[in-house]
């Protein structure tokens, strides 16, 4: 009760919530159709790719056929995916987008 003797009080220590969230990566994938300009604009619209480094990931993908473009909590990857698939669709383009955890 009283573990410190007469006079003491107890304080529990409690831990801050630190638990980090899961990450995801956001991957692009390769096909046959989509123009490599366009990969490369979009890697530098959703993912703030600089041209050199857009222009990197879209090679690695056009020759290994997946490659990342981020890694991000759930709802910021489900976002990109979603913003990627819709502007893919408005150009026609057949580029896929994922995201899986890491
Ligand atoms: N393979 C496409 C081409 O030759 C280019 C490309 C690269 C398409 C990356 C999709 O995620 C992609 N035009």
């Amino acid at each position: 009760q009283d573990p410190g003797g007469p006079g003491t009080s107890v304080i529990a220590k409690t831990r801050p919530q630190t638990k980090r969230p899961s990450l995801y990566r956001v991957l692009l994938l390769n096909d046959d159709y989509t123009p490599m300009e366009f990969v490369v604009h979009v890697l530098q619209k959703f993912f703030n790719k600089n041209g050199d480094d857009a222009t990197r990931i879209m090679l690695h993908v056009h020759q290994h056929g997946v490659g990342e473009c981020g890694v991000f909590t759930y709802e910021v990857a489900e976002t990109k995916v979603t913003q990627v698939m819709d502007f893919a669709r408005k150009h026609q383009h057949p580029l896929q987008c994922v995201m899986e955890k890491k």
